[in-house]
């Protein structure tokens, strides 16, 4: 899953990708780098980011969603506002990665009745306040079961378990120990729940705390990241450097595969 910010604030492409064409010409060069998902946010997540109005939200991802809607390629929206979800669904969207799990109830009913794939995400807190303080008493349960309990809500609620994937969320409300607690014992939560599972790694602050490099210089870290965890099972990998991961999980394959 190649990540396609159309944020002016985004963490990792200082609003590089705001414009329309340049979004465009991002998602291309996904495209021939070997992208499988395109993941349209409008809204920033990272630490601290303030929330977007509904306008600017819609204003920013629906000119994208609209010129590559028939790409060939699936395209899923980041986005936890169920009016997003029903205009970015009635637009052709296969998937809505939500970092809120769906939590919302007006969110299931946004969803509920059609057939796209829905991404269902951990975070403690909100974006504004999650790396403040994190608590766990058992980090790897704690997901697990928060995951277990919204995939049983989206059931229950008349959602088709096969449309939905999980996400422990690293970054969201955890600090480097549980995100290293989450990495490690990946398979653990996979197994538990027996649905694919979505990480994203990438350019994180975890790989910043590890390698010391700031977010333009963690290539080599990422696509460690992406390895560890597909090596536990993760089955979609969120990522802004499609062309490297893609030759990594290439060989990385090979390698397992070889007699
Ligand atoms: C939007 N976004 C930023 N980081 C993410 C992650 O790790 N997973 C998902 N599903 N979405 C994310």
């Amino acid at each position: 899953m190649g990540v396609l910010n159309v944020t002016p604030d985004s963490f990792s492409d200082g609003g590089q990708f705001a414009s329309l064409d340049a979004a465009l010409s991002h998602a291309e060069q996904m495209i021939s780098d070997g992208v499988d998902i395109i993941d349209i946010g409008g809204e920033s997540s990272r630490p601290g980011a303030p929330p977007l109005s509904l306008d600017e939200e819609l204003k920013r991802v629906m000119p994208v969603l609209y010129a590559l809607r028939d790409c060939g390629k699936p395209i899923s929206v980041d986005t936890y506002k169920s009016e997003v979800m029903h205009e970015v669904l009635a637009a052709g969207t296969d998937m809505i990665n939500d970092i809120r799990g769906f939590r919302a109830p007006e969110a299931l009913r946004a969803v509920k009745d059609g057939d796209c794939a829905l991404c269902i995400m951990h975070m403690q807190s909100d974006p504004q306040t999650m790396q403040v303080n994190p608590q766990y008493e058992d980090v790897v349960a704690e997901v697990r079961d928060f995951l277990q309990e919204r995939v049983r809500n989206l059931t229950e609620g008349g959602v088709d378990r096969q449309r939905i994937c999980i996400d422990p969320g690293f970054g969201f409300g955890k600090t480097l120990a549980h995100n290293l607690g989450l990495l490690k014992n990946l398979d653990r939560i996979q197994a538990a729940l027996d649905l694919p599972l979505l990480a994203g790694l990438s350019r994180k602050s975890m790989i910043g705390a590890l390698t010391g490099r700031q977010v333009e210089d963690r290539l080599a870290g990422s696509i460690a990241a992406a390895l560890a965890a597909a090596e536990r099972g993760a089955r979609i990998l969120r990522v802004h450097d499609v062309a490297a991961t893609v030759d990594a999980l290439r060989v990385w394959q090979a390698a397992r595969e070889s007699v």
